[in-house]
């Protein structure tokens, strides 16, 4: 669980993120592509090309979705239900997709916000994508 000043930091860098969800999430996405190429295969209608339009809406909606979720921590699964039951019952993406995804997005968060990246920022962000990626899973069967 988080403490109240892990839950402060996330909340204050979530605010930071939100105004740049899609530039931030795509380069979290190509990331993903790039290291983890079986993760492509969730997208094979999307322009998978670097810079793409279909990777910068999506990109969006991830961490936008990540932005809100940092507001719930406490209620992450009220919170995300409607996306559990999308990742498990409609795309079911292989969990292990999350934990490399989760990496991309704090490389991404350290290389675009050094100050506010400290080593306890990221044990705070560590923690939440893996409650965050948890939730999308746990539906499965
Ligand atoms: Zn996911 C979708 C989030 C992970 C794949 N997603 C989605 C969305 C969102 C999300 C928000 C949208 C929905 C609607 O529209 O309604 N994800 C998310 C998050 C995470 C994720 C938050 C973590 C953290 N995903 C993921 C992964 C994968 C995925 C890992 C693989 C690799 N998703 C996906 C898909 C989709 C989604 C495929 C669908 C897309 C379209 O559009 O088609």
């Amino acid at each position: 669980t988080l403490t109240a000043a892990e839950k402060a930091s996330l909340v204050a860098l979530s605010g930071k993120i939100s105004g740049h969800a899609e530039a931030l999430g795509a380069e979290a996405l190509e990331r993903l592509f790039f290291s983890f190429p079986q993760s492509k295969t969730y997208f094979p209608h999307f322009d998978l090309t670097k810079g793409s339009d279909d990777i910068k809406r999506h990109g969006g909606k991830v961490l936008s979705a990540i932005g809100e979720a940092a507001k719930h921590v406490d209620n992450l699964e009220q919170a995300l239900s409607k996306l559990s039951d999308l990742h498990a019952y409609n795309l079911r993406v292989d969990p292990g997709n999350f934990k490399v995804l989760a990496h991309c997005i704090e490389t991404v968060l350290a290389a675009h916000f050094p100050a506010e990246f400290t080593p306890e920022a990221q044990a705070a962000w560590d923690k939440f994508l893996a409650a965050v990626s948890a939730v999308l899973t746990s539906k499965y069967r």
